[in-house]
């Protein structure tokens, strides 16, 4: 991987770690393995854009578990469910947790363009299940969600906590589309905004050019990427690279308690989509996201001028714009392409492990 990934430096200048900025891509390589020890020890803010599927639950149960995030709320968008399914998941899987103060708001019900709310077709529902959480059965919340919309909330949370707010979507791009067009300075406001979507030296998951999240609704993204804003790109380049098998669940459901034994059936449904794959366990992808948000020394990335293809050819491709390949200023999307894969393995296991065996 190092040597794939050293070999595809054609601008050396370009090249970041999410550290800082580094020389070449050998520094580069280098100064991965010596950050692996940099923690942000602060306790932040924290929102999540969902569309509440299995991962998106991972992705949850982490950021709920990790003790330097504050979630202060979840916005919803369409993708993995129905945007309704997303909020009804989110709400539930967060009584689970015996977190009904965290809010959640509604965001987008479909991509630009489209006429009707967004439902999930067969495909989506093999790999997430017709319920979004692998067609388990977890008791609904009688909860609503919060009034007004995902997007005001966001704006709102920008300006109550400024650089300590960190936002992280894992869905399709709509709603962060829809946050940059509102407030185009949000990218100067707030901490930091991960994303996961995307692939830059790999090939898609829809096709291949194509991430799911940036296919369902690549104008929205390409919005995000081209707006000025700056952003951590966390794609399937890193994000298939970490696994979890069922023996990492059953140490899940061992623990006894109702999320140890959920979850462990929500994400061996997951699983076992994946092992139709050749991969041995399923990808944590959403999860993921959150992590490099707190923990960036998980990844190695690059800094570029990205945009997204949003015609018929390119339909969802994350790619560099070389137009603007010579402007320093435009290389604002941090492209998430080496990671530690233990490290974050290892602190994952425990923070979901930690959380289930409380709840
Ligand atoms: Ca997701």
């Amino acid at each position: 991987m190092k040597k794939l990934f050293i070999s595809l430096i054609a601008l050396p200048f370009l090249l970041a770690s999410c550290g800082g900025n580094v020389k070449n891509a050998q520094t580069a390589t280098e100064s991965t393995s010596s950050e692996t020890k940099v923690v942000e020890n602060k306790k932040v803010k924290m929102i999540l854009d969902l569309d509440t599927g299995v991962d998106d639950a991972m992705a949850l149960a982490y950021a709920l578990g990790h003790p330097n995030i504050d979630l202060i709320g979840v916005t919803t968008v369409f993708g993995n469910v129905s945007r309704n399914t997303s909020i009804n998941n989110t709400l539930a899987l967060l009584d689970m947790f015996g977190r009904s103060d965290v809010p959640v708001y509604a965001g987008s019900d479909r991509p630009r363009g489209a006429k009707q709310a967004y439902a999930a077709n067969a495909i989506v529902e093999n790999i997430h299940g017709k319920n979004g959480v692998g067609n388990v059965n977890i008791p609904q919340s009688k909860r609503e969600v919060a009034k007004g919309n995902a997007v005001d909330f966001m704006i709102a949370s920008a300006e109550q906590y400024g650089k300590d707010l960190y936002i992280v979507a894992t869905g399709p791009q709509t709603n962060m589309g829809d946050l940059v067009k509102k407030e185009p300075k949000i990218g100067d406001k707030v901490g930091k905004i991960v994303i996961m979507g995307g692939a830059l030296i790999v090939k898609g998951n829809m096709d291949e050019l194509a991430e799911a999240n940036i296919f369902n609704d690549p104008v929205a993204a390409n919005e995000l990427f081209t707006s000025g804003t700056p952003l951590t790109m966390v794609g399937l380049d890193v994000t298939l690279r970490p696994t979890l098998t069922k023996a990492d669940t059953q140490k899940w459901r061992e623990l006894g308690t109702k999320s140890g034994k959920a979850f462990a059936d929500i994400v061996d449904f997951y699983i076992d989509f994946y092992l139709t794959t050749n991969l041995p366990g399923c990808a944590l992808h959403d999860p993921l996201a959150v992590a490099v948000a707190i923990h960036p020394e998980y990844v190695t990335t690059l800094s570029l001028p990205m945009k997204v293809g949003v015609d018929k050819q390119n339909w969802g491709r994350t790619v560099a714009d070389t137009h603007r390949m010579n402007d320093p200023k435009e290389a604002y999307v941090k492209v998430a392409v080496d990671m530690q894969v233990n490290e974050f393995v290892t602190d994952f296991n425990a923070i979901l492990t930690e959380l289930f065996s409380k709840n």
